[in-house]
């Protein structure tokens, strides 16, 4: 059983190296369903990785990020890059599946061998999203994609934090997509490194463009707002240049600098579950109530019972 798992393993990691779509599909369903083997499978990758870029994609819903992704596909197949993209879809698993079916579809590239596109719904990942996503990435990267984007849609509710797994965070909003505070107490501003609004050839466009400018004007460092039409075309030129530049700026970084950076993003996710995990055990085994009682007694400190819980 052992013995076969490993052979697996091995053929799995050929494959996906060889940039094999069905690898890809059979190694995601593995991190899908396989805390361990995944986890296996992803150390004997960690080598291959490092090349990918990391593009986070968020915003409101409707406000057209696929769209737009679909046209910053179509500008990267024109370098020959290949593209992975991961729709991320924290809904409820009941509206889940067709309502993430009909956002796929917005993606004319799906007969592209060069673009990878999946969707991940909220139910069954191990570990939660985020965690799932980042393993994603490093399939994905080690099977040779040059550029993966993350599609979610942020607004609060959403349970993963595309930051963390991004090298570059794009939040899409649209004229009279709220109220900018709104947007702000959803963490919406916080996150982004670079803003568009959409849908630049409908009504109040301008208007909603200086109002983002002027509330980021007060945040940190500086933040480009971009204007686009993801249904004309407009800007999305203006856009891309700038995206590529960051690209350029993360490959100087070097290949081992931004592997030991996600996989210390990945080794603290990791860790903090396990970490849960044991405190769960320990409160399922009553430990509390039997430090308490020797706290009562004098026996030792709160300070020491919360040593002894917690390590
Ligand atoms: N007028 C106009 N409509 C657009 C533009 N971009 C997208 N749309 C339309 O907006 C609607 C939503 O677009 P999507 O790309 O599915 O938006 P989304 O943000 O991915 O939506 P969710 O994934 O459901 O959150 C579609 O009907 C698009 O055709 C644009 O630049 N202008
Ligand atoms: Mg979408």
């Amino acid at each position: 059983m052992n013995q076969n798992k490993e052979i697996n393993l091995e053929r799995l990691k050929k494959g996906l190296i060889k940039g094999d779509r069905v690898s890809i599909a059979r190694a995601l369903t593995l991190i899908e369903n396989d805390e361990n083997g995944g986890l296996l499978l992803i150390s004997e990758l960690i080598g291959y990785t490092g090349k990918a870029f990391v593009l986070g994609v968020t915003g409101p819903p409707g406000v057209g990020k696929s769209t737009l992704i679909s046209r910053l596909i179509e500008r990267y197949r024109k370098l020959g890059l290949r593209v992975g993209v991961l729709a991320i879809d924290p809904s409820s698993p009941i509206s889940g599946g067709a309502f993430l079916g009909d956002r796929i579809r917005m993606l004319e590239h799906t007969a592209d061998k060069g673009v990878y596109i999946r969707s991940m719904a909220s139910r069954g990942w191990q570990g939660g999203l985020s965690e799932s996503a980042l393993k994603a990435v490093y399939l994905l990267d080690s099977a040779g994609i040059d550029v993966i984007i993350i599609e979610t849609v942020g607004a609060g509710q959403t349970d993963i934090d595309v930051s963390l797994i991004s090298d570059i965070v794009v939040v899409v909003l649209m004229p009279n997509s709220g109220d900018i505070i709104q947007l702000s107490k959803a963490g919406m501003m916080e996150v982004g490194d670079i803003f568009v609004v959409n849908k630049a050839d409908i009504q109040g466009s301008d208007k909603f463009v200086s109002s983002i400018i002027s509330v980021l004007q007060n945040s940190k460092g500086k933040k480009d707002v971009f204007s686009v039409s993801s249904t004309t075309g407009t800007g999305i030129e203006k856009l891309f240049e700038k995206l590529e530049m960051e690209r350029n700026a993360l490959k100087k970084k070097g290949k081992e600098i931004l592997k030991t950076e996600k996989t210390a993003i990945l080794l603290k996710m990791l860790a903090r579950k396990k970490i849960l995990e044991v405190l769960e055990e320990k409160i399922s085994l009553g430990v509390p109530e039997e430090l308490a009682a020797k706290v009562v007694s004098g026996k030792i400190t709160l300070s020491r019972a919360v040593r002894i819980l917690s390590s």
